[in-house]
């Protein structure tokens, strides 16, 4: 029998990799997608990977309990992966409660229509290594106690216990994936990564003359969303839901990872890089550096992309982008 995923955020990027990778193990794959102005838009990153014709995208919000219990018994999925969120950690210290209500209440709206429509589903959180903040041990793992440090991070930490509480309430098959940052050619421009390698190919295209960014001296273990969808579908193929640590178990800081990038193509990064205070945080995650083990040893989970290889494949995307831009 065919299996049926449901994604919310199937429009960000883990969800237009999801949406690819569950196609491609033969699933039919439904995706909530809310209402906007603009229109045509909102699949670009499932356009990007050429399965937005692949997909059934159906109306609703997180913050509309009905519009998620009406997906739910339309779709009846066996396997449900929870995406949607506010997902920029700067962006939680100006809208904290809209943060709060849909990164963290949410989930248990997404918990509460399982519950009533389709109790025995498979259901995946997106939990996040910024719940370990100002961390506590130098490596962290599903045993590391948490420390958030912003708005967002509060709001996951709500999300990922709920989900434990559901899975020891109800026996619900619940796990929470607590990964660590992953990035992509379809990451949002607001994050650092992607913010670096669309400001070098502006840069190297004569389209920009400076970048400027916030505290370069953070450190974060970062892979490839590609590899990170795999490591979530498979926490939902085991017999028990469990959290598990998803990351690399290797941290870089931001210049290092901005270095490569100028590197690439062939550009002084001294040059062109200047420090704004505008970028930095209220409070900050200096470090993070995920010890990935439980997830290698029960899944068979490895990350397989080096932070080398993603960040080129970044520019170089971000490149063509801007040489065929219409309006560039
Ligand atoms: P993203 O690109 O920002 O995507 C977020 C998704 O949530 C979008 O599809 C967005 O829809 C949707 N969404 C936001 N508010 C919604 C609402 N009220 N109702 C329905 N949908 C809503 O995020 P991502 O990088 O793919 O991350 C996916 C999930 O993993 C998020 O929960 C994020 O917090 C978590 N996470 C990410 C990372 C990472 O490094 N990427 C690491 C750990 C955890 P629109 O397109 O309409 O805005
Ligand atoms: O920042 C520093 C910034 O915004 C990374 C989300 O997916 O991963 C992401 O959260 C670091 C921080 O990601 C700029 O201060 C310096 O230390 O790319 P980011 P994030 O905050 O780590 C986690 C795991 C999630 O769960 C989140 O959803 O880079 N930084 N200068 C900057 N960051 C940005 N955005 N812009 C700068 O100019």
């Amino acid at each position: 029998m065919t299996k049926r995923a449901l994604i919310t955020g199937i429009t960000g990027q883990d969800g237009a990799y999801l949406s690819q990778f569950l196609l491609g193990k033969g699933y039919e794959v439904f995706g909530v997608i809310r209402r906007s102005s603009h229109r045509g838009v909102e699949d670009h990153r499932l356009r990007w990977l050429g399965v937005a014709d692949k997909v059934t995208l159906l109306d609703g919000d997180l913050a509309d309990l009905s519009s998620i219990v009406r997906i739910m018994q339309q779709v009846k999925p066996d396997e449900i992966y929870n995406l949607a969120a506010q997902s920029f950690v700067a962006s939680s210290w100006q809208q904290p409660v809209l943060t709060a209500n849909i990164t963290g209440v949410a989930v248990t709206t997404m918990l509460e229509a399982m519950r009533i429509v389709k109790p025995e589903a498979h259901f995946y959180q997106a939990s996040s290594s910024e719940m370990f903040g100002l961390i506590q041990e130098e490596m962290q793992s599903e045993k590391t106690p948490f420390y958030p440090r912003s708005p967002y991070a509060v709001a996951k930490l709500y999300g990922h216990w709920i989900t434990v509480n559901y899975r020891e309430s109800f026996g619900f098959h619940a796990s929470s994936g607590i990964l660590f940052n992953h990035e992509s050619p379809l990451r949002g421009t607001e994050f650092v990564t992607r913010k670096v390698t669309d400001g070098v190919a502006r840069i190297k295209l004569g389209k920009a003359h400076e970048l400027r960014l916030g505290n370069i001296d953070a450190k974060r273990d970062w892979g490839h969303a590609r590899d990170y969808v795999r490591a979530m579908w498979l926490m939902l193929q085991q017999e028990k839901a469990d959290d598990y640590v998803v990351a690399t178990g290797r941290t870089t800081t931001v210049r290092d990872m901005c270095q490569i990038a100028f590197e690439h193509v062939g550009l002084d990064m001294d040059k062109y890089l200047i420090i704004d205070p505008a970028f930095y945080r209220p409070a900050e995650v200096d470090v993070l550096l995920g010890n990935p083990a439980k997830a290698q040893q029960k899944l068979r989970w490895t990350a397989e992309i080096s932070l080398e290889e993603m960040i080129k494949e970044m520019v170089d995307a971000d490149l063509e982008r801007w040489r065929t831009a219409v309006d560039g």
